[in-house]
């Protein structure tokens, strides 16, 4: 069996050494033009050169959670794309999401103002009951983040494409319950898949929605956003403030406005991180499984776009 590494901007040689030991009995390289076809490939933003020269795939493995870049490529539409299934994520995923909330519900950034000027002041105590946190995506990183939200007993809502039904969880789908889904949200959490339906839907109109004093946080793509909506929503005092870790355009440009607003924190699309070991067991388990003539889950359905 052999696996071709193909891995944009990401040092390749820890992940050959780390798939080598796990597959031992495969041979893997690190993918160049012209290499010979392979059985499986780990993946990210590869070349369509790579897709173009790859026809034997029997499966496609991709080391993160979204395949949203991958899927603008030209692919053979029976091509079986997998994607990561948690692998450490998710836990990532809502810790970052959890300490953005808190941060905002208690105020944290008052105290860091009252700490410079040596200050003790309070805040008032915030109702938890009036801050109901609304989550869009409810895949493995959106139950992960609603399950730790209800742990601190914020009231949680749910929205995603198709119904739902979680425990504790005011569960919303489709346009009608998007509406209802915003009016009845304090704090909005993207994560969504990016897909067609799903680029801006974070717009002047959508945004407007929210109840008063809201905030954002998307960790989600950047795509899903209109930046300058946000910035007059936040100006105008609809909005309070948001958490952004993704972009449209990645890095960041340093001239973009959200560096420096005074009410948007921004981070380097760092809210979960791949971690190679748990990335790569999974992988080789899947591959493993496939070998044995047995089905995997996490296989991107390409119609749907995620
Ligand atoms: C991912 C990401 O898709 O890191 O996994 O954004």
């Amino acid at each position: 069996m052999n696996i071709h590494i193909c891995l944009d901007n990401i040092a390749t040689e820890p992940w050959l050494v780390s798939l080598k030991k796990a597959l031992p009995d495969a041979t893997a390289s690190v993918w160049e033009p012209g290499s010979p076809p392979a059985d499986y490939a780990v993946v990210w933003n590869p070349p369509q050169q790579f897709i173009d020269e790859q026809p034997n795939l029997k499966a496609m493995f991709s080391i993160g959670a979204g395949v949203d870049s991958l899927l603008q490529l030209n692919l053979p539409k029976d091509l079986c794309i997998v994607r990561l299934e948690d692998a450490g994520m998710s836990v990532q995923m809502a810790e970052y999401v959890c300490h953005a909330v808190i941060g905002y519900f208690r105020d944290f950034k008052h105290y860091d103002t009252s700490k410079q000027k040596a200050k003790w002041s309070y805040r008032k105590t915030k109702d938890r009951k009036d801050f109901a946190v609304g989550v869009m995506g409810l895949g493995t990183l959106g139950l992960r983040v609603v399950k730790t939200l209800q742990m601190f007993e914020y009231p949680v809502n749910g929205y995603s494409r198709t119904p739902h039904q979680i425990p504790g969880v005011n569960c919303f789908s489709g346009q009608q319950g998007f509406k209802e889904f915003l009016n009845n949200t304090k704090v909005l959490v993207n994560l969504l898949p990016l897909t067609a339906e799903t680029e801006y839907i974070l717009n002047r109109d959508t945004l407007s929605q929210l109840q008063p004093e809201s905030y954002v946080i998307n960790v989600a793509r950047g795509k899903h956003l209109v930046d300058q909506d946000l910035i007059d929503l936040i100006d105008s005092g609809h909005i309070s403030g948001a958490t952004l870790d993704v972009f449209a355009t990645e890095p960041l440009p340093p001239l973009h406005q959200f560096w420096q607003h005074p009410k948007i924190t921004v981070t380097p699309h760092t809210a979960a991180r791949t971690l190679r070991e748990e990335t790569v067991t999974q992988i080789a388990n899947k591959i493993l499984s496939l070998q044995q003539g047995n089905s995997i889950t996490g296989q991107v359905d390409l119609q749907r776009g995620y």
